[in-house]
């Protein structure tokens, strides 16, 4: 129940109006709610939200990442996972440790496949990888490479990134993972990413998945060098494509994690808080009218904050995980797995229906999972 009055007291009450009557939110209303005091009444209103799109269900999945290398042509200020050619700690998978890592974790519905930017793994080794996991795992969808993996392929083969996305989407990719999209903003990207592919090609490249039928997820790496004033950009850029395409499912919010980045920070900065991390994933609700889903990625927000973003807007909880390296070599404390049955019971004890999905959100069965006190 959304009371006026409270929000009257804010001055954010036509706010309030705007989202009850559906209608779009501007740049400037978002920068109202990233200003206003009380982050309860925001967290209402992206609630207010989700429950009209998803009422109280919280999807899963199970799922198991696989990075095929983390040696990578780009030095990302923010990464901790990545390694130069030749620096100690690189690894990169041959094609029998992919299927090995892709086939250990059981009965699994999505592989989320996705590495650094290697200078000598051409197309045709992740074309084989592609077909091989397929034949292996005919009944798991593969999700695979973010647009940035994409245009360093097509540099690699001299070739289009539409000839690139040919090519991969025949030998199995199904959809595409939103990394890499960090904060759009050029000079942002000069300082956390300059040698990474722009935020205009990074769209650009989503844009043509679109229009070639695959589906994509976007994702906002926030909590850093950033302004308030970045991220509603951010997020307008993502809604205008997705006026243009639909072809995004899903957003994913990535608080920045400070362990083992070479990012200058100032003295003392110990990272992005709770409350701005749940402030700003309600605000990406609002915002993003036109993306079905938000998810709160426990990996990288940990399982707690994780479950609470869930009253802040998020309707998707990702998935069993199982391997996750990213988050983790810059700090992140959360586990490396979860079960099903602790996704099920976490949800349903945060008062939420958990429903399993599959790569692209459809459920997978139609029986409630779990029992929910409320
Ligand atoms: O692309 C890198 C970000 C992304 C750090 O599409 C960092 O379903 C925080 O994109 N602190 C990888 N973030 C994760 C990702 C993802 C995860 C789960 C599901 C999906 C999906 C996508 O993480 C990278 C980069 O943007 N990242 N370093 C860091 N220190």
């Amino acid at each position: 129940m959304l009371n006026p009055r409270f929000y009257e007291a804010l001055g954010i009450d036509d706010i309030r109006e705007k989202v009850q009557a559906s209608e779009r939110l501007t740049i400037e209303d978002g920068r109202r709610l990233f200003e206003c005091p009380d982050l309860s009444s925001v967290a209402a209103l992206a609630h207010y939200v989700r429950m009209q799109r998803h009422g109280m269900r919280v999807t899963w999945v199970r799922n198991r990442h696989v990075n095929y290398t983390n040696v990578c042509a780009n030095d990302c200020r923010f990464c901790a996972f990545h390694r130069r050619v030749g620096e100690e700690g690189g690894f990169t998978l041959n094609l029998d440790e992919i299927v090995d890592k892709a086939t250990s974790a059981g009965d699994i519905t999505e592989l989320h496949i996705v590495g650094g930017c290697h200078p000598e793994l051409g197309l045709d080794f992740f074309e084989t990888a592609l077909r091989t996991l397929h034949k292996k795992l005919p009944n798991t969808s593969i999700k695979a490479f973010t647009p940035v993996e994409i245009e360093h392929f097509a540099k690699l083969e001299s070739i289009s990134t539409r000839e690139v996305l040919e090519r991969l989407s025949a030998a199995g990719q199904e959809m595409m993972p939103g990394g890499g999209a960090e904060i759009f903003d050029p000079d942002v990207r000069a300082r956390i990413c300059p040698e990474k592919v722009s935020g205009d090609e990074w769209l650009r490249i989503s844009k043509e998945a679109h229009s070639m039928g695959i589906r994509t997820n976007c994702t906002m790496l926030f909590g850093h060098v950033e302004s308030v004033e970045h991220r509603l950009d951010h997020l307008d850029k993502l809604r205008r494509l997705q006026d243009e395409t639909n072809g995004f499912i899903c957003f994913i919010l990535l608080p920045f994690l400070i362990k083992n980045s070479a990012l200058e920070l100032p003295e003392g900065f110990a990272g992005v808080s709770a409350p701005d991390i749940l402030r700003t994933l309600a605000i990406s609700r609002l915002m993003l009218d036109n993306i079905p889903h938000i998810k709160s990625y426990w990996v990288m927000l940990g399982v707690k904050l994780a479950l609470t973003a869930l009253h802040y807007g998020a309707d998707d909880f990702d998935g069993t995980v199982v391997e996750e390296k990213i988050g983790h070599m810059a700090g992140a404390s959360s586990e490396q797995a979860l079960t099903p049955e602790g996704i099920v019971a976490m949800a349903c004890d945060c008062g939420f229906t958990p429903v399993e999905r599959d790569a692209l959100f459809r459920p997978k069965n139609t029986e409630p999972q779990g029992e929910s006190p409320c």
